[in-house]
């Protein structure tokens, strides 16, 4: 049994048992979706969004889509983990100096909680889509890093702690279209700023269901053997692109080293939330909470580009279910 390191207990966590007889890896929230559309003037959806843990409750860092369909980032506050209010104005970033900057869109953020602070990543604007990083402590001031990464690039996420006193990022370069370059790449850095010595992690098309593309997922999750990886993987169709949920297992002393692959997806688009939106048969997940001393893992993932829902399950029976169909 894999055992969770670095974790913490979370008090009050968003909870459901698996419905009897269910015997897939993950479990949907009966209630789902937990943000329905237009949960706060101006925003017609939110969705591709990531809760933490904060003080005693949950705060987030949501995309919204706007109702002239521009994504940006909002924070989202909750006791429960479930039902959340979104902020009515949109995040406001500050460089070092204190000075705001704007940029066209954000989107698809994840949230790291990391010693004292928080990170935030995100898909923002630099001549087309790329990776931005901020820093919060009070999740009112976010002040972002000097563009640290080039175009185009999507789907970054960085590990929780410094492995070997570097930051860890896993990030998906890419073009600036909704086209191939689907591999999930691992860079260091010593600063947050200046990122090196990339290393491919994963590849797409191992599997019918990630045949296009694959990317990170929510921030991974520290085991006693290897970091726990979900990810999104998208397989084309006569009819468009399908988003599953899978997972990778990587070692854990050098995260560029593949340990596990699920060769299964662990969620397809299934339910009508899911299969009917704004963009159907997508779901996408950007942050796994875990409760360390019982293993329960609560996933949020965007669904059809639409809505915000909730997923369960274990460590125990994900990790036992990736290790058993991987290849
Ligand atoms: C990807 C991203 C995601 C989105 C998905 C499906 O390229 O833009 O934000 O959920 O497409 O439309």
């Amino acid at each position: 049994m894999s055992k969770v390191v670095n974790g913490k207990e979370i008090k009050n966590f968003p909870w459901e048992e698996c419905p009897q007889g269910f015997d897939g890896p993950i479990w949907r929230y009966s209630k789902n979706p937990i943000i329905d559309r237009h949960p706060v003037e101006n925003v017609s959806r939110v969705f591709n969004s990531a809760p933490v843990p904060f003080g005693d409750g949950y705060i987030g860092v949501f995309r919204g889509d706007n109702v002239d369909d521009i994504p940006h980032l909002y924070v989202g506050h909750s006791k429960d983990g479930i039902h959340f209010e979104i902020e009515k104005e949109p995040i406001k970033f500050v460089n070092e100096k204190g000075e705001n900057v704007e940029t066209g869109y954000q989107y698809d953020p994840r949230v790291i909680p990391f010693e004292d602070y928080f990170l935030i990543v995100w898909c923002d604007e630099l001549c087309g889509p790329t990776i931005s990083i901020a820093k919060t402590y009070d999740f009112k001031k976010f002040v972002k890093f000097d563009n640290p990464f080039l175009p185009y690039n999507r789907n970054g996420v960085i590990f929780p702690r410094k492995v070997n006193d570097k930051f860890l990022m896993l990030s998906r370069p890419s073009d600036s279209g909704h086209t191939a370059f689907g591999d999930i790449f691992l860079s260091e850095s010593k600063d947050l700023t200046y990122w090196g010595r990339h290393r491919v992690v994963a590849t797409k098309g191992y599997e019918w269901w990630c045949a296009l593309k694959i990317g990170a997922g929510p921030v991974p999750i520290e085991l006693d053997d290897g970091w726990l990886v979900f990810i999104h993987g998208v397989n084309r169709t006569c009819n468009g692109y399908v988003y599953s949920i899978g997972a990778l297992i990587l070692e854990k002393d050098d995260p560029s080293k593949l340990k596990y692959r699920c060769k299964n997806f662990l969620m397809t688009p299934e339910e009508s939330y899911e299969t009917t939106g704004f963009v159907p048969n997508v779901i996408f997940p950007c942050s796994a909470l875990v409760d360390a001393p019982t293993g329960r893992i609560a996933l949020y993932y965007g669904a059809s580009d639409t809505y915000t829902a909730l997923a369960f399950t274990t460590v125990d029976r994900v990790v036992e279910y990736i290790k058993k169909h991987s290849r």
